[in-house]
């Protein structure tokens, strides 16, 4: 016995050193395969990538903006969290951005970037982005790349299957992955089944300016709503969402949500619920949840909040809502750019199902259905069924397109995105991702004209992938080169925080809107001063307004007199430059926040306590000039009672 082990070792052994050999013997071969893998991503110096990739930054709250192909971060976009590298959430102009119902939160998980779209191409105006913790939309523009409008979503938790835009941007949609009750009640949690609800928003999109406004929220039965997806093309009009714990369990979940063999999609005709609301459906709710808006010319975010929601009761509108049977705890929810196919992947199984739409519309009209769930009609698995991948794989996530007829899945527990064609359902090529990949992205992959030629898998696990840096580690992308009929691995580059989700468009659509500055002329912040000429301090009681400017290479005032300790000073600070990035910081030595960062043409206020007695500090933390070591100033803080008036000098007076 222990002989014939030892033997079996030593022929596995001598047989991986076979292998290993060959591939020594293969070394010339494969170098010259890598350089030309090494081209496909080479940005040379100076040159620009061809893609951006804006990728969420999961419980980092943030959006991070990449180059593709070189996988270069350019950017972190601050949305749900504070943020000490520009002062974002520190500001008192922005401040108002992390409002909500809870009062002011400087964190939140965010997860799925979305573009927004017109006849369903990527436009490059806005992205939107979802918190998931506390549940929320943000809206980012794409020409200053700056979070300009973020609402909070009542009635909602575990904001997860969001944030998703039909193909005009009428909406953003935004779904519940925690059931909750609505209204929030101190009940029983075991009275969950039949009480608790899933509330389902389609928050409108203002064309012109983008700004949201929440249009109503479907109060759907409690099942957890994982993801969405709208249709598109033939199918537009209507939006899917994956539901896991048909069940309504509500603990233990990890056994007790996987009893179904099959839970749902819900099919939401939502044209018909805007026309039901717009002919005066639908039941109005008291509510509060804040929206918070920044605006471009005063610099300045102001936070609303908001006391009522218009609810929609299923029941109330016949012939809006279908569940369509999905086996296995489905998790991904995606359509084709057809529209025509709506792809379920069940998480615990090997296969992908797939709905036809046609078919959908037939068994509707047929009232062909197989029973209903709180009035809510289920149609017949058989007859809505386009087709099942027999992928070979483990635990289907999230699918793309390439928009030749091909899509591409991610599979969890096997570690592999798997390439298959739409239709037909064979499979065409597979590719193992280094490690657990959960989204996938490819250039307009989820709208109805796919740019194609990159796929990057955003993986989970990172292990060995790059040096160690302690026990964590940036989760890993891989970059793959899917213009052939095989996909090729070109790269890994690290993202930061959790990449859930990411949006890809060529960078032609968005550089050239890319804002270079801020006009001072168009500055209406109430606080900014148009030229050095017009800096000056004054007091109103303990309220110190320092109207400060910073140009190279100086702040006016720089020395400042006759604060005293229990003020509370401003430093509403303009920079003054007029030219293409040149940001000047401002921090103040024991301040209880963060530097700030000001943009040119662009006016921001730091809030200090002047505690000690003495001559403070202050300088520009970014180094701007061969004289910024010399952008300094002084204030100095005097004792309560004394009676040092205000003075300050002006340029070197
Ligand atoms: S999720 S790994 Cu938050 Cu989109 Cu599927
Ligand atoms: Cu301004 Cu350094």
């Amino acid at each position: 016995m222990r002989t014939s082990f030892k033997f079996l070792i030593l022929i596995l052994s001598t047989s991986f050193l076979f292998v290993s050999c060959g591939n020594k013997g293969n070394n010339s071969n494969k170098s010259a395969l890598n350089s030309s893998k090494a081209e496909k991503v080479y940005v040379a110096p100076g040159e620009h990538d061809s893609h951006y990739a804006f990728i969420s930054g999961g419980y980092s709250g943030n959006l991070t903006v990449y180059g593709l192909p070189s996988g270069r971060m350019f950017k972190e976009i601050p949305v749900f969290s504070q943020f000490p590298t520009t002062g974002y959430g520190y500001s008192e102009e922005t401040k108002p951005m992390l409002n909500t119902s809870f009062g002011q939160i400087p964190w939140d998980d965010s997860h799925h970037p979305d573009i927004s779209q017109t006849n369903g191409v990527l436009d490059g105006r806005w992205i939107f982005i979802n918190g998931n913790n506390t549940p929320r939309i943000a809206r980012i523009s794409l020409t200053t790349f700056e979070t300009e409008e973020i609402i909070e979503v009542p009635n909602s938790a575990g904001n997860h299957s969001s944030s998703f835009i039909t193909e005009n941007t009428e909406y953003v949609v935004a779904g519940t992955r925690f059931s909750v009750p609505v209204p929030q009640v101190d009940v029983p949690i075991n009275e969950y089944k039949g009480k608790f609800k899933g509330a389902l928003s389609f928050i409108k999109v203002d064309k012109k300016t983008g700004r949201m406004g929440i249009k109503f929220q479907i109060l759907m039965p409690g099942f957890n709503y994982d993801l969405s997806h709208p249709g598109r093309d033939k199918s537009h009009g209507w939006f899917f969402f994956t539901t896991y714990n048909t069940e309504e369990s509500s603990t233990l979940l990890e056994v007790n949500a996987s009893q179904n063999d099959k839970d749902f999609i819900a099919a939401i005709n939502w044209k018909k619920i805007e026309e039901y609301v717009d002919n005066g459906g639908g039941t109005k709710m008291p509510t509060n949840y804040a929206h918070n808006v920044y605006d471009e010319h005063t610099h300045t975010a102001t936070s609303t909040m908001v006391k009522e929601v218009l609810t929609v009761n299923p029941a109330d509108i016949p012939g809006a809502i279908y569940f369509l049977p999905t086996p296995k705890s489905p998790h991904g929810c995606d359509v084709d750019p057809t529209g025509e196919y709506i792809i379920g992947n069940g998480k615990l199984s090997a296969d992908l199902t797939i709905h036809s739409f046609p078919k959908m519309l037939e068994a509707i009209e047929n009232k062909k259905f197989d029973g209903e769930a709180y009035g809510i009609p289920i149609l017949n698995y058989e007859d809505i069924l386009a087709g099942s991948v027999k992928s070979g794989g483990l635990g289907p996530l999230h699918t793309e397109f390439d928009g030749l007829g091909n899509a591409y899945t991610t599979f969890f527990i096997s570690s592999e995105v798997v390439k298959w064609k739409l239709g037909t359902w064979e499979v065409i090529d597979r590719k193992p991702t280094y490690y657990s990949v959960g989204h996938l992205t490819i250039p307009g992959g989820n709208s109805r004209k796919p740019f194609g030629k990159y796929m990057f898998a955003m993986n989970k696990i990172t292990k060995d992938r790059y040096l160690p840096t302690g026990p964590e580690l940036e989760h890993s992308a891989q970059l793959y080169d899917i213009s052939g009929d095989k996909m090729e691995l070109l790269l890994d580059f690290p993202t930061h925080g959790e990449p859930h989700y990411a949006a890809a468009i060529p960078a032609s659509i968005i550089k050239e809107n890319s804002k270079k500055f801020y006009r001072l002329d168009e500055n209406e912040h109430p606080y900014a001063i148009k030229s050095p000429g017009e800096a000056k301090v004054v007091r109103e009681g303990k309220d110190v307004h320092i109207y400060m400017s910073m140009i190279r290479s100086h702040f006016t005032p720089d020395n400042i007199e006759g604060v005293k300790v229990g003020d509370k000073v401003y430093f509403h600070i303009t920079n003054h430059e007029q030219d293409f990035d040149v940001p000047h910081g401002f921090a103040m030595i024991g301040a209880n926040n963060s530097e700030l960062l000001i943009m040119p043409g662009q006016t921001k206020t730091l809030t200090w306590y002047p505690k000690k007695v003495g001559v403070w500090p202050f300088y520009c933390t970014d180094f701007c000039s061969a004289l910024h070591q010399e952008m300094q100033g002084y204030i100095r803080v005097s004792p309560k009672k004394s009676d040092i008036k205000l003075s300050w000098s002006l340029d070197g007076e």
